[in-house]
């Protein structure tokens, strides 16, 4: 088998081994992660353009309404790396006020949609050295080596998908990733704040129906990757903000007791039973220091003037 192959074969035996271990338990759960194939990821590009989620474009202001300052923090002959790069379209409003960066360092899991990015940004920044990783940046991975000793890395983590964490898994995740950095690198990360429950509600529950689809779509990726028959119709969409965990979640209420094959075993879901799909971690900003302090000092947080969502200098302590 080559090596792609193997790859693949490998990714889909880890799959099934997740997924069949969050079915087995008495709260039946999926990763969130399985949302995004191709089409969850389009849904996703949907959901950040509706009117109720306000986090991307939120975010996006904050970004732009500060952006000279936010610059500041990355010193000329930084290394940029961002974590998880997709579209890149955040770093384009970074990248469009920095001139002297040594390389930017996208890391992202889908290998096509890397390829696609890096080509276009070749084009539209011809004197940036651009060195894409293909990885998992939640597992551990290789950063191309720095020769300079005075070239810091600086993270990007946009979007708040530190939220998608527990505060436990978030805190290995800092540790973890702060390992790449020497003293004097940071991360610039876009972190969701606690605010008024309906708009938090209303954000997850969208009039058109596009977050139901994408919390959907995680069944029929499953089905397709895992020769499962989750019979999509059967399933409704449920988000609520949890106050106790401070998290948004989201549930597949199943509608009526049912059966589902998932590569070889079968599970009774009963009806009003739901598998939980997804966290979605609200923070304050003393509780976001925090969860940080151990690894990083807070050095300056930018809001939009609702503080509905902040946009973070951390510094590697
Ligand atoms: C990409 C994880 C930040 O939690 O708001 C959007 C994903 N889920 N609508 C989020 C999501 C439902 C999103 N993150």
């Amino acid at each position: 088998m080559n090596s792609l192959n193997r790859q693949v074969e490998e990714s889909r035996q880890s799959m099934r081994e997740e997924v069949l271990e969050g079915l087995r338990r008495p709260q039946k759960s999926l990763p969130s992660k399985y949302f995004y194939d191709e089409r969850g990821s389009r849904l996703f590009e949907q959901i950040t353009r509706l009117k109720e989620y306000y986090p991307t474009r939120t975010e996006k202001a904050i970004m732009q309404q500060h952006m000279p300052e936010i610059a500041e923090y990355i010193a000329g002959d930084s290394v940029l790396v961002e974590l998880g790069s997709g579209s890149s379209k955040k770093t384009r409003l970074l990248l469009d006020h920095l001139t002297n960066i040594a390389a930017y360092v996208p890391v992202e899991i889908s290998e096509k949609y890397l390829a696609e990015v890096v080509g276009t940004l070749k084009q539209d920044y011809p004197n940036l050295l651009i060195k894409p990783v293909c990885a998992d940046y939640t597992k551990p991975f290789q950063v191309p080596p720095i020769q300079n000793p005075h070239t810091y890395y600086v993270l990007f983590y946009p979007g708040s998908t530190i939220g998608n964490f527990r505060p436990c898994q978030a805190q290995q995740f800092l540790e973890t990733i702060s390992r790449i950095l020497n003293p004097g690198g940071g991360m610039i990360i876009g972190v969701d704040l606690k605010k008024d429950k309906k708009i938090m509600e209303v954000a997850y529950n969208d009039k058109k129906g596009i977050t139901a689809a994408f919390n959907k779509n995680i069944l029929r990726h499953i089905n397709r990757e895992l020769d499962a028959n989750f019979d999509l119709d059967n399933y409704r969409h449920k988000a609520f903000f949890n106050e106790k965990e401070g998290r948004i979640e989201m549930h597949l209420v199943s509608e009526k007791e049912q059966e589902v094959a998932v590569a070889s075993e079968t599970f009774l879901i009963e009806e009003g039973e739901s598998i939980h799909t997804e966290n979605s971690y609200k923070y304050t900003l003393e509780e976001f220091e925090k969860l940080v302090h151990p690894w990083f000092s807070v050095q300056k947080v930018w809001t939009d003037k609702n503080d509905h969502f902040s946009v973070q200098y951390l510094q590697k302590k």
